[in-house]
């Protein structure tokens, strides 16, 4: 296996014996293979659009998923894996038969075989990251599809919401086919990947269309941290439209449900603040969950990533749905537009005893863009009087490794004039300081979910066009974003996109940026890595 996806590879070079994440050299040999055959399903898709034939809407959804099931902690269940494969093999075959040119298409758009053949292929030349020789052309064809793996997410969650772009499939298709064609050379590549930026704006914007339709604007909420008395179902990752169905239908059954890390921000919509069993948040970000799902005590329902391997001891509480698995526990099934039938978890959750209290108090969030700009008044005068100074967005993932410790250190040792913008499960390093507020603004504004960074970049134009600036970067808002899977990479390419410059990334840079390619993006962009505490403290504030 050669998998350098996510920010925890094995030797910041790539995992090659296991995953540090988990995942075990057969379970990345077939999502190698998935992403294979998805390139060559889209590839097919990709020339039927040319022709003018019509592209359904289940093709588009099938790749956004097979893309979705490869994000790093999603999905460990290799059979689920195949079965995408042996699908998108089927619907390929359909689609081919109503290509006339099939001349120029791809190996990968002409491929196919029985489930037995699989691990063959996999293992071939052809499949998987290392079959770019070219190590700028495979940096950049990996940037590519990490980024088109985030907005796959994101797009599958608007779906979900019955909400469809064909614009966005389509060019996820384009973008996969192109990252293929070994007649696109570095060039191109650079122009697709800003490219794939403007579609992670695009699919961030459509997502948060879907959610505030739904269940309105987020609005600023106070979320218990702690525990009631009476057995209770734990809901991780990013699904609304599960969580919805889930506190429907766990109403007057005694269960009550509590948000554990990218689900906090479900707390902030209106639609769920009628739900008097919707107790609150439990535990941190997701590298807690083997000690904080086991004193959880009920069922754990798992809507994407991330997935710890969990502990024989509470595997039996785990269940997935969507475009998560873990073999040997139950996964929850149901299609865009179906209602999922939850009884069973519901069911076990009542033989199950109440959580065990980690944590007691609440914190504060839901300034998605909507709250912020109800806000903005109060803000632009605080900005104005010289009492908020900068606002540093920290937004993005957080992760085991120590090093990590750097943010909440970062965010203790910032200024106190200075207000945090967050998104993503990075804020569990700093949201629970008490860091206090600037007349009343609190000094961390919770945005919400990663995808929610879409509300950071609609605050920053506004406060743009507020303050008559012409550049973006002339705000006062620094960046220094935390990365771990390919969802952060979207946010990155979409702020890009936007002409935000000098980043910090980290803990550290991408293993798949090719020391050519990062100096593109140094050159380009101004992006950088991160220092220590007190040499970042003196850059970004050093001359205040
Ligand atoms: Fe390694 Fe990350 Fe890939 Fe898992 S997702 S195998 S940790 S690079
Ligand atoms: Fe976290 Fe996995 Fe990325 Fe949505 S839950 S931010 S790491």
């Amino acid at each position: 296996m050669f998998c350098f996806q996510c920010q925890e590879t094995a030797g910041c070079t790539g995992c090659t014996q296991v995953g540090v994440c988990g995942k075990k050299p057969e379970v990345a040999a077939m999502q190698d293979l998935l992403v294979y055959a998805t390139k060559g399903i889209s590839a097919v898709a990709q020339q039927l659009r040319k022709e003018g034939k019509k592209v359904d809407r289940a093709v588009n959804h099938m790749v956004t998923t097979n893309l979705f099931t490869t994000i790093t902690n999603a999905n460990f269940d290799k059979d689920v894996i195949v079965e995408r494969i042996v699908a998108t093999l089927k619907k390929k075959a359909e689609l081919l038969a109503q290509v006339q040119e099939k001349e120029g298409l791809p190996e990968a758009a002409k491929w196919t075989a029985d489930r037995a053949d699989f691990p063959q292929k996999a293992a071939s030349a052809s499949v998987g990251v290392l079959a770019t020789a070219n190590e700028d052309i495979r940096s950049l064809r990996e940037l590519i599809t990490y980024g088109l793996k985030g907005l796959s997410a994101y797009t599958k969650h608007a779906n979900a919401l019955l909400q469809d772009n064909e614009e966005i499939d389509a060019f996820i298709q384009s973008a996969l086919a192109k990252v293929l064609d070994d007649s696109v050379g570095a060039d191109e590549l650079v122009a697709l990947t800003l490219e794939t930026g403007k579609y992670g704006v695009d699919g961030m914007a459509l997502l948060d269309k879907a959610n505030t339709s739904a269940y309105g604007n987020p609005e600023i909420t106070k979320v218990n941290i702690g525990v009631g008395n009476r057995p209770g179902i734990l809901v991780s990752g990013h699904d609304l439209r599960d969580i919805e169905m889930l506190l429907k239908q766990t109403e007057g059954t005694g269960v009550d449900v509590y948000t554990h890390s990218e689900m906090l921000p479900a707390h902030y919509y209106p639609a769920f603040k009628k739900y008097p069993h919707f107790i609150g948040n439990y535990g941190n970000a997701w590298w807690k969950q083997k000690e904080e799902f086991e004193s959880f005590n009920g069922p754990i329902l798992m809507t994407t990533n991330c997935i710890v391997p969990p502990k024989d001891s509470y595997k039996d509480r785990l269940y997935t749905t969507g475009a998560a698995g873990f073999p040997g526990c139950k996964h929850i099934s149901g299609g865009v537009g179906e209602e999922k039938d939850f009884s069973a978890i519901i069911e076990h959750a009542k033989r199950c005893a109440p959580p065990v209290e980690l944590e007691h108090g609440e914190i504060v969030g839901g300034f998605a863009h909507n709250q912020v700009l109800a806000l903005a008044d109060t803000v632009v005068s605080a900005v104005k009087s010289g009492a908020i100074k900068k606002f540093v967005v920290m937004a993005g993932c957080d992760g085991r490794a120590k090093s990590r410790n750097y943010y909440t250190d970062f965010a203790k040792a910032l200024p106190k004039d200075t207000v945090i913008l967050t998104a993503g499960c990075a804020k569990y390093k700093y949201n629970k300081l008490n860091l206090g507020d600037i007349g009343g603004v609190p000094r961390v504004l919770d945005a919400g979910q990663c995808n929610d960074s879409y509300s950071l970049a609609v605050i920053a134009l506004k406060l743009k066009e507020v303050f008559g600036l012409d550049d973006i970067n002339d705000l006062p808002i620094v960046y220094n974003i935390a990365w771990y899977e390919q969802k952060a990479v979207i946010v990155l390419l979409a702020l890009l996109y936007l002409g935000v410059k000098n980043i910090h990334l980290g803990p550290t840079l991408p293993a798949f940026l090719s020391a050519n390619v990062a100096k593109v993006l140094v050159d380009k962009f101004g992006i950088a890595g991160i220092t220590t505490v007190e040499e970042d403290m003196n850059l970004f504030f050093g001359d205040a």
